[in-house]
């Protein structure tokens, strides 16, 4: 009885040191969209990244997964306070994609199929930090959580993680993004609570 006891508080706690403030644990995965779910074939899916130059570094959903995929288990953390642990992802790192693009641009907008947007500093995305995401709890991403795939930054609110990914834009500014401009923080660090601005 007493181990019992000692074991479910010790998840308890680990738990605890791995809830940011203000946000509460789930078990299930909420849906948040926005706008309509667009329906993307990988047949005709393409990711382009485009640097001041105006060069186009442009990737077909076979060219994409040729980069190489890797798993990572992370927590997920939204805006409206619920947080997910352990999350099984699969996808490309955003350092693969990187790899051939010089750029004086220190941030970056990330544009989705439908028309959302997010800023981010080029530094969240690089360093095994970021991945397009193709694969969510051992299954393709479905079209309602971002599939065929979606942008993955774990250590910033999940709003950054743009759904229906299909590009990604060198900036010389931190530009607002879709709900940046509607008052989210610019950033969206959990740990600090930057929610709102
Ligand atoms: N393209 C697109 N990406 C998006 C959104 C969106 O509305 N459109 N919502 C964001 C928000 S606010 C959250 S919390 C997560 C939700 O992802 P989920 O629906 O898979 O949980 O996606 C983010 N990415
Ligand atoms: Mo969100």
């Amino acid at each position: 009885m007493s181990f019992a006891t000692r074991g479910f508080s010790g998840r308890r706690r680990e738990a605890d040191t791995r809830l940011p403030p203000g946000q509460t644990l789930v078990q299930d995965w909420p849906v948040l969209s926005a706008g309509p779910t667009p329906q993307v074939d990988t047949a005709d899916w393409e990711l382009t990244l485009q640097d001041e130059t105006g060069t186009d570094h442009r990737w077909s959903w076979d060219e994409l997964l040729a980069l190489g995929v890797e798993d990572v288990t992370v927590d997920i953390h939204c805006v409206t306070h619920w947080t997910r642990l352990d999350m099984a992802w699969r996808g490309v790192s955003l350092d693969k994609l990187f790899e051939d693009v010089e750029s004086e641009h220190e941030f970056v907008m990330a544009h989705s199929y439908g028309g959302y947007t997010a800023n981010l500093p080029l530094e969240d995305l690089l360093d095994g930090k970021a991945w397009i995401a193709t694969e969510a709890d051992g299954a393709p991403l479905t079209p309602e959580h971002g599939g065929p795939a979606r942008l993955l930054v774990p250590h910033l609110y999940f709003w950054k993680s743009a759904k229906w990914i299909r590009g990604l834009t060198m900036m010389p500014d931190n530009d607002a993004g879709f709900w940046e401009q509607y008052g989210y923080h610019l950033y969206g660090d959990p740990w600090k609570e930057e929610r709102y601005w």
